[in-house]
């Protein structure tokens, strides 16, 4: 992608994302999304919802999703030249049902310092309103890392039924993220953002891709209580603060 002189990240960082990118044509959003079908036939609906987490090591159309140059030219934008694949994570809602996605930030509980990671969202299949789009709360990245309490709605699909308070007022001020199978938004790590429950007989399935500079580290647990293996897809890293951790695949494009 050619620069953009700096377009996307004045608008990243006023706004907290971006929507709309396309990232794959056509036959290659049908191939990602056979792939995908092919994976839920394996492994089962339940399981597809949010349970598939750093599969990009497994499978490799989920590590050529992380690595598509596209997504990638728009990262480092974003972020410098330095980027490393953080994690990767379907969320993936069946309808017609009440589960939905609480408001939240998503650094709150990652444990990165400095808390500086963004987040591409892959359309697998449309997502739309009436399928229950990604939504995000422009701005609210300023306010920085806020305090989460517990959601008391039934059907949170968040790992620990986190949910960050938000007023009616800024509720109203919500953007849906409508894309297109193919398309991408972007949201910093720190942007309010959620998901309300999918009322359609359509699947919304979305592969979060989570990136970072490598000069970000782990300071402490994740919620997971894993630790974050990074892999390093362009530039260099100099600050060497995880493990090294190959390429599970070429990367082939
Ligand atoms: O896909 C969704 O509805 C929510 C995704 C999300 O919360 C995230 O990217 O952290």
């Amino acid at each position: 992608m050619k620069s953009t002189n700096g377009q996307l990240l004045t608008t990243y960082q006023k706004e907290g994302y971006l929507t709309g990118i396309r990232v794959a044509d056509d036959t290659q959003a049908l191939t990602y999304r056979n792939e995908y079908d092919a994976l839920e036939a394996e492994v089962g609906k339940e399981k597809c919802e949010i349970g598939l987490i750093d599969w990009h090591f497994d499978y490799e159309f989920i590590w050529k999703i992380s690595t598509l140059p596209k997504i990638l030219d728009v990262i480092e934008e974003l972020i410098g030249p330095d980027v490393m694949l953080l994690a990767t994570h379907f969320f993936c809602k069946y309808g017609p049902r009440e589960k939905f996605v609480a408001w939240h930030q998503d650094v709150t509980y990652w444990g990165l310092e400095p808390p500086d990671a963004v987040t591409a969202w892959y359309a697998i299949d449309d997502s739309d309103v009436g399928n229950g789009c990604m939504q995000v709360i422009p701005g609210s990245h300023h306010k920085g890392v806020q305090e989460h309490g517990k959601s008391d709605q039934e059907g949170n699909l968040l790992s620990i039924n986190q949910e960050v308070p938000v007023t009616e007022d800024e509720a109203d001020t919500a953007v849906d993220l409508i894309l297109q199978a193919g398309e991408m938004s972007i949201h910093h790590g720190m942007i309010i953002h959620g998901s309300l429950p999918n009322h359609s007989t359509r699947r919304r399935c979305g592969l979060t891709i989570r990136y970072i500079s490598p000069s970000i580290r782990q300071a402490e647990d994740n919620s997971l209580k894993r630790p974050w293996k990074p892999i390093l897809l362009r530039g260099e890293d100099k600050h060497h603060n995880f493990t090294s951790v190959p390429n599970p695949y070429p990367l082939s494009h």
